[in-house]
């Protein structure tokens, strides 16, 4: 499959990892990027030198192009800016705010930043900056999120940034939903929870069966109260969220109960951690090669989009 996405970024198929912070490790990263996409590290909370460290394992496993996520609200971003730099990364992706700042620097240094945005006003301001690429993220993601959906994101993306090429997130994780993206306009999509429940993701082996256990109304989003709204499997601990903040509780008690608690969820903990998934775990019935994963979708994307031009025949 050929296109603007595959081209900017040197890559078989315009299907892209999502970075998951302590999710999407070495493994699962450089499987994504020998089968054709690009896979993407999630340095989350990781500190520099445990990114370089994460960064030098992709590149034991593989040689094709990948990308790091920078969560720009996360303690350690500066170093982490620092180790991209210094281990020539050819992409970068952000996540919960404006990175701005850093799309020039990166540019001098080789590097390509992809903002992910949840908003057209964030999308415009960035313009400005010189970015190749954008990724539109509806509200269906897994953790922090934004406040619209992907149908109604994408397309507004679409015509702010034009002509810019847009790669859409959240809600996808088969052909269908990819065709459905490319009808709104994008030319890529990412893809997060399908990836979890893979034999090359590195995460607890309860957290995929979480995931493939789930149902439509399986995910809810915590912390609309404090602003910093996450999606996540309904357990114990979204529970107790739902009672703090239905009873105002201080922002002190209710963040209290939120930090650090997605690395306890990879390490196992399904019940007190937090299972951050996007809305579309219900449709997530097995644990698959990232191969196949990728194979799939994409015979599933061609059929869907060959089967279009006869539901509009005479
Ligand atoms: O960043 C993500 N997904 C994430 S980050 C994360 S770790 C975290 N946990 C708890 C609280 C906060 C972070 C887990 N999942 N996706 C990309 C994304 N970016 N979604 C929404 C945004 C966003 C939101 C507001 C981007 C910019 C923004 O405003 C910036 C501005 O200055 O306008």
């Amino acid at each position: 499959m050929r296109g603007r996405v595959t081209e900017i970024l040197g890559i078989k198929y315009p299907i892209l990892q999502g970075g998951m912070a302590w999710v999407s490790t070495a493994p699962l990263v450089a499987a994504v990027s020998e089968a054709g996409g690009l896979g993407i590290i999630g340095a989350g909370g990781m500190t520099g030198e445990g990114l370089r460290e994460e960064i030098r394992r992709t590149k034991s496993l593989t040689h094709k192009p990948f990308g790091v996520n920078l969560m720009l609200l996360s303690t350690y971003v500066k170093e982490q800016i620092e180790v991209v730099k210094e281990e020539k990364v050819p992409v970068v992706t952000t996540g919960a705010g404006n990175p701005g700042e850093l799309i020039e620097d990166f540019a001098h240094q080789g590097i390509l930043t992809i903002p992910v945005v949840a908003s057209v006003a964030l999308a415009k301001r960035l313009l400005r900056r010189g970015i190749k690429l954008i990724i539109a993220e509806g509200m269906e993601s897994g953790g922090h999120i934004g406040e619209i959906t992907t149908m109604c994101l994408v397309p507004q993306i679409v015509d702010a940034v034009s002509p810019l090429p847009v790669i859409a997130a959240g809600g996808i994780a088969d052909g269908r939903g990819m065709a459905a993206c490319f009808a709104l306009g994008a030319e890529g999509v990412q893809i997060g929870t399908r990836f979890v429940c893979t034999e090359e993701c590195e995460v607890h082996p309860l957290y995929k069966e979480a995931i493939i256990k789930a149902q439509d109304r399986s995910t809810v989003v915590t912390g609309t109260t404090t602003g910093h709204p996450v999606r996540c499997l309904r357990n114990r601990l979204t529970r107790q969220f739902e009672e703090l903040e239905s009873r105002k509780a201080t922002l002190e008690e209710i963040e209290a109960l939120g930090s650090g608690r997605l690395k306890e969820a990879v390490c196992g903990n399904v019940e007190e951690g937090s299972v951050m998934s996007g809305q579309i775990a219900g449709l997530v019935k097995d644990i698959k090669p990232v191969r196949q994963v990728i194979e799939d979708i994409i015979r599933e994307f061609k059929e869907t989009v060959t089967k279009l031009p006869q539901m509009v025949e005479d």
